[in-house]
């Protein structure tokens, strides 16, 4: 990344802080130094009446005698502000022109364009968030379901950075008492020894808790797969479009129409769940078809359930009763066409007319059901969201204390006190203690600008 060299500057930037496009509103930032010279300079009654710290000021930016735009501007003196530096929030109205013109006087003016990332990278650099704090930040912006932006908000609350604390003073004193121990061998016991062996169990036990969650990130933004299954015509693609609410497969009277798998994805329970639409499963399909139906079994492979679609008008056939048995998924069966019988048969299924809508709201709370049975059981622990840098870390932790267990079970203090020495260096670029462009690029570069 080139821009990763400009973050070490301590210069004035400025960037759009909301999403680009038309508004109400758009909110531009502009921090460093500079900050409210480049204000007063494009606003010539804050230069007379400077604006009061955290209130709000209505004034004009004229750029060369011309007016951009009246707006409402905040100024948050250094360090009580989002990066720790003089900050200023202008609230201009959301026009693409003014936005433009706006920030191009900013930029003309001597700020810098804001790479992504660079208020909240910023802020850590200034002790306003820790590093993980940030990323949490990260996910608060990109959660888009219920239990993700949760899970983000107690992220950002700090418990992960607590258990790092704490594994953090235990690898502190280990360290320690290795040195001391290649100071002086002879006072080592192998008691003591196999005491730290212990110790180091029980650390290496705590960070192997903090990475099973690692899972729950890839559930928040991966979600869950519903594939829906079943013989040509049954009405797959008809009832597939009622679920993700919009007409996005094609339905027509004839077999085989669906070739390719369709994929849409809805909120249920909080999480994203994406639905699969599939080509009919039959015996002898002609070659499009059979590609088609490939994918089928591919989409089922990597489905977290199946939505088996039947015709409430038909048997079921062998086939489908062997897809009921053979696959590790819960599936839920499906009587669709109700309204084209007075009765529901004799089997087992959910009656629907995916036609009509007939059945529809019982449908939905067997899919709530079902969702909220794969769901893992989180409400008793902290909710903590790994990214993926994360894990790395811990994962390069987790290596280096077993080689240091090792190390000290072969009474080989040096290794262990070299490989320790590397624990806590990862330790420190996992907690933000040490931040280095290789952070940059893997964090604050995954961010929209103007955050
Ligand atoms: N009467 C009635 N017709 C339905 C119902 N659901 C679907 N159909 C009709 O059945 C035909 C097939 O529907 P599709 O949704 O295309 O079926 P499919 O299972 O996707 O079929 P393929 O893609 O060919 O495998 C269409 O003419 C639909 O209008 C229903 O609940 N009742
Ligand atoms: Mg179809």
């Amino acid at each position: 990344m080139t821009a990763t060299f400009d973050y070490f500057r301590e210069d004035t930037i400025a960037a759009l802080s909301t999403p680009p496009g038309r508004g109400a509103i758009a909110v531009l930032r502009i921090s460093g130094p500079a900050s409210l010279s480049l204000i007063q300079a494009l606003s010539p009654p804050l230069m007379k009446a400077p604006p009061k710290p955290r209130r709000v000021t209505l004034a004009p930016l004229v750029l060369d005698g011309d007016i951009l735009d009246e707006v409402l501007i905040t100024f948050f003196p250094a360090p009580e502000s989002y990066t720790g530096e003089d900050v200023i929030e202008i609230s201009c109205h959301g026009g693409l022109a003014i936005v433009r013109a706006v920030l191009g006087a900013l930029h003309r003016l001597g700020a810098r364009p804001a790479g992504p990332g660079e208020f909240t990278f910023r802020a850590v650099r200034n002790g306003k968030l820790d590093l993980i704090q940030a990323q949490a930040i990260g996910d608060l912006i990109e959660a888009s379901t219920e239990r993700f932006r949760r899970a983000a908000f107690s992220s950002y609350r700090g418990i992960l950075q607590q258990k790092l604390l704490f594994i953090e003073e235990n690898l502190i004193q280990m360290a320690v008492r290795i040195e001391a121990s290649i100071e002086f061998p002879d006072d080592i016991s192998e008691e003591e020894d196999s005491l730290e062996i212990r110790e180091i169990q029980a650390t290496l036990q705590e960070i192997r808790e903090i990475e099973s969650t690692a899972f729950r990130r890839r559930l928040l933004t991966g979600g869950f797969r519903y594939v829906l299954i079943g013989r040509p015509n049954v009405g797959k693609s008809c009832l597939f479009n009622r679920l993700v609410g919009r007409d996005r497969a094609i339905v027509s009277p004839h077999p085989g129409t669906t070739r390719d798998t369709i994929e849409a994805t809805v909120e249920i329970q909080g999480v994203p769940v994406t639905f699969i639409d599939t080509a009919g499963l039959r015996k002898q399909p002609e070659e499009v078809e059979a590609l088609g139906i490939e994918r089928t079994r591919e989409a089922i492979e990597e489905s977290d359930a199946i939505l088996l679609v039947t015709e409430a008008t038909e048997p079921v056939t062998a086939e489908e009763q062997q897809i009921c048995n053979s696959f590790k998924q819960p599936v839920l069966v499906i009587l669709n066409k109700m309204d084209l019988v007075s009765e529901p048969p004799e089997r087992e299924g959910i009656p629907i007319s995916a036609l009509t809508g007939l059945g529809m709201d019982a449908l939905w709370e067997k899919l709530d059901e079902l969702t909220a049975r794969l769901l893992p059981d989180t409400s008793d622990e902290p909710e903590i969201l790994l990214s993926a840098y994360q894990e790395e870390q811990l994962r390069r932790i987790r290596e280096a204390l077993i080689s240091v267990m090792e190390a000290v079970s072969h009474g080989q203090p040096e290794i262990a006190a070299e490989e320790i020495r590397s624990a806590l260096a990862s330790l420190g670029c996992l907690r933000g203690t040490v931040i280095s462009p290789d952070i940059i690029d893997r964090i604050f570069t995954q961010f929209c600008i103007g955050k």
